[in-house]
């Protein structure tokens, strides 16, 4: 296809370039489209995959997303919040796994969002994962007010997620009750100017067409989104949302192909959240790079979409996945090399 030339020629595609290709459903084209992704993951990143720990600290949230888990009227969810040493804990783990880089994840817990300085929680939770184990840290810590992004930077943050879901506001407002899509937007951009390296995403299977992956894609893109995501939604019992079945992964596939021949030089993760082992292979061959949501073991710390899918089995671990990797020729990368890669990003900043 002349499109995917273009691709690998290193030019930019158009968003009607982008809309063909989100279309395309037909597997010699869909191959073609697979393997243009793959060449351009090669070309920046060879053989290499990184791989992110995940900490969900608090699971209490002041918000009622219709599509999560963690809502706040959903007295069904698995709910905790975790001690300071007991993340600590977890974060050694992580570190001694040879994982590069540790997601504080939390929900927009009451204790933290109702204070005018809640985020000091946050701040101290950083300052002490990154004088403990000095790995590469993202947070996620949802839409926090400005003077939080700050400390959280100071405190040793490298990066800052937080997902739009879709670009398309109406649908944003079905999916985020009462959340200022603005604001949202801004938070990412202020991480940004405070000197992190940003991450965007975008759900799947939530009533979007091909165009809204496209507006999305491309919104992220103009942000300048250091890493961008889809996740493939997951029914969540007792939600408003829990009939809705999941997307297929074929679309999953395609969209990461899309944020790949779009995004050459990027990072863009398959979520062992999603589905598992199951789909990390496939969405990598369709040109993803990073690993993330792996979960040190007998810990009672959750994933988000898939609460408690292979954590106790051990299989959410660095040594749990490598033999799929490798079965693909991939090879994890080492926390120096994936430091050095946030460094190098951090100082183009
Ligand atoms: N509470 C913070 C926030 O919402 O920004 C922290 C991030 S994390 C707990 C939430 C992300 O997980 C969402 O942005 C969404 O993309 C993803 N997610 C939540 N529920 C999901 C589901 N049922 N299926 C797939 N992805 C889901
Ligand atoms: C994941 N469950 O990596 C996590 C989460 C938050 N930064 C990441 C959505 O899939
Ligand atoms: Fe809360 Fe985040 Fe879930 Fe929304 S997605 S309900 S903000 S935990």
């Amino acid at each position: 296809m002349e499109i995917l030339t273009k691709a690998l020629d290193g030019k930019e595609l158009s968003k009607r370039e982008a809309l063909h290709l989100a279309r395309v459903n037909n597997t010699h084209d869909l191959y073609a489209m697979f393997s243009a992704a793959q060449e351009l993951r090669e070309r920046f990143f060879k053989n290499v995959v990184f791989t992110y720990g995940f900490i969900y600290f608090t699971t209490y949230c002041r918000n009622s997303c219709t599509f999560c888990a963690y809502r706040k009227p959903n007295d069904k969810a698995i709910r905790y919040r975790k001690s300071l040493d007991e993340i600590l804990d977890y974060s050694k783990k992580i570190k001694e796994s040879g994982i590069n880089l540790i997601d504080l994840t939390m929900s927009e817990d009451p204790l933290i969002y109702e204070r005018v300085d809640g985020w000091r929680l946050v701040e101290k939770i950083v300052k002490a994962i990154k004088e403990a184990t000095g790995l590469p840290m993202m947070v996620s810590p949802g839409a926090i007010c400005r003077d939080g992004i700050r400390a959280l930077r100071r405190a040793g943050a490298d990066w800052f997620a937080v997902y739009q879901e879709t670009y398309n506001r109406e649908l944003y407002h079905n999916l985020r009750l009462y959340q200022d899509f603005d604001y949202r937007v801004k938070v990412k951009l202020w991480a940004k100017s405070e000197g992190m390296l940003i991450e965007d995403g975008m759900l799947l299977g939530v009533g979007e067409t091909e165009k809204d992956w496209v507006d999305s894609i491309f919104s992220m893109k103009s942000i300048g989104a250091h890493q961008v995501r889809e996740m493939g939604f997951i029914p969540q019992p007792n939600t408003p949302m829990e009939n809705i079945p999941p997307p297929p992964l074929l679309n999953e596939m395609k969209v990461v192909a899309l944020m790949r021949l779009t995004n050459p030089d990027k990072l863009i993760p398959s979520s062992f959240d999603v589905d598992g082992i199951k789909g990390l292979q496939l969405r990598l061959m369709a040109g993803a790079n990073v690993v993330t949501s792996l979960i040190p073991p007998r810990t009672g710390l959750v994933g988000v979409a898939q609460a408690e899918l292979g954590v106790d089995s051990g299989i959410r671990t660095r040594d749990g996945i490598k033999p799929f990797m490798k079965q693909l020729n991939f090879r994890l990368a080492s926390q120096k090399e994936y430091a050095k890669w946030v460094e190098e990003q951090c100082a183009k900043l």
